[in-house]
């Protein structure tokens, strides 16, 4: 397949995996697994198709199952149902978020929040953080310092695809990077 057939298959994924599952008559299940049946003959792609899809994600998006009758994403979701049960893991001291210069009032003074998905998403490299704040505009890299979180009780997450997630984080863990 051409690279940008291998984008639109997967932006359509990262869309009904992530968020929108009913517009294509899919459902999810509690753990945010989808049928592959399901999706081929709604997308009108081959088996062959999505697994190239699922191997050339730029981000790794998206798993299979062991039997690889089912398909998930592996962060990102806006679904609240969804549930990954990933297990509560230890980051390194210091994680990353790349945002914008017109969200920082609202951001030193709220901490990140969610937004539309379900955790706040954060890296343990600075060039990811830039990538992620370039989406938006001039990148603006903000520091989490995670053991301090972790001393008053917070938790954190890592994604499969190495994307870690927390609940909040309240502005005193914040500084500019
Ligand atoms: C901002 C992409 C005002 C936050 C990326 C961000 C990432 C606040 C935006 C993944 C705020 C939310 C996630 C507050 C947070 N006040 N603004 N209190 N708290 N914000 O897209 O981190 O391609 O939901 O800074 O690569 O930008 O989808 O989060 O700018 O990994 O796989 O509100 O999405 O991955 O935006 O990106 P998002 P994000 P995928």
């Amino acid at each position: 397949m051409d690279n940008q057939r291998v984008i639109n298959i997967s932006r359509k994924l990262s869309y009904h995996l992530r968020h929108g599952p009913e517009k294509i008559g899919l459902k999810l299940d509690k753990n945010g697994w989808a049928n592959v049946e399901i999706i081929l003959s709604k997308l009108h792609i081959t088996k062959t198709e999505l697994e190239e899809c699922v191997a050339k994600n730029n981000k790794q998006r998206f798993a299979f199952d062991e039997s690889r009758q089912k398909i998930r994403a592996n962060q990102g979701h806006s679904i609240k149902d969804v549930d990954l049960e990933l297990p509560t893991t230890i980051p390194p001291k210091v994680l990353y978020h790349g945002t914008v210069e017109r969200f920082l009032d609202s951001i030193m003074s709220d901490g990140l929040r969610p937004m539309s998905r379900q955790h706040v998403h954060l890296s343990d490299s600075i060039e990811t953080a830039q990538k992620v704040g370039s989406r938006r505009g001039k990148p603006i890299i903000l520091k989490v310092d995670t053991i301090g979180m972790i001393e008053d009780g917070m938790e954190f997450q890592v994604s499969s695809n190495g994307v870690w997630l927390t609940a909040h984080v309240p502005s005193k863990y914040l500084s500019k990077y």
